[in-house]
């Protein structure tokens, strides 16, 4: 199949911290079986770790150790776009496109939200506003596909109900992806 017939895989991963083998077979081992398959996007999501990182080389070291996770998982750096996050400024543009339609009512019912706010009242904006990045991550690439760990799976929901409420405002506009989700061995 030729590059411009295929679907288009996206997704990431956050610099916070080493992947490990929780991340390997909850997400990344899916994004190396389907790079043959799927055109595809696979970025480093700096500025998603900066919403719990605010040491600069730690973030600068992290985010070199996921590129280089990246590669000896067996991801074709021939086959796959791989890239950063803050190198697209298009992410955050989107991002605050989005933040103008989507209510904070609407995100305050996030698990991810409740579960931060439980272990500490003090969440930062970026932490809160964190699904609306993500949507942009993803919308901006019209993919079919999102393989991400089961965490992630209301992330991406988010996104879809995001493109239906522009499309809606705006106009037929974004692709509503679909989730590919790797069930939990046991
Ligand atoms: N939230 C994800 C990382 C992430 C992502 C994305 C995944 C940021 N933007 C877009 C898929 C698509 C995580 O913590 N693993």
């Amino acid at each position: 199949m030729s590059a411009s017939t295929k679907k288009i895989l996206l997704s990431g991963i956050q610099p916070s911290g080493r992947p490990h083998i929780g991340n390997y077979f909850g997400a990344l081992k899916q994004f190396v079986d389907l790079q043959d398959t799927y055109e595809s996007y696979v970025f480093i999501a700096d500025l998603h770790a900066l919403t719990s990182v605010q040491n600069g080389k730690q973030l600068s070291e992290a985010i070199v150790d996921v590129a280089l996770d990246y590669l000896a998982i067996g991801l074709d750096p021939e086959k796959v776009t791989l890239y950063k996050q803050s190198d697209v400024p298009a992410h955050t543009e989107l991002g605050w496109i989005f933040n103008c339609i989507t209510t904070m009512p609407y995100l305050m019912r996030s698990h991810a939200f409740k579960d931060a706010e439980a272990r500490n009242k003090e969440i930062n904006v970026g932490r809160f506003d964190y699904p609306m990045l993500m949507a942009a991550d993803i919308l901006l690439y019209e993919p079919d596909v999102v393989p991400v760990g089961q965490d992630q799976k209301q992330h991406v929901e988010i996104a879809r109900d995001t493109a239906e409420k522009f499309n809606h405002i705006y106009g037929e506009t974004f692709k509503l992806p679909e989730p590919i989700i790797k069930k939990r061995l046991r």
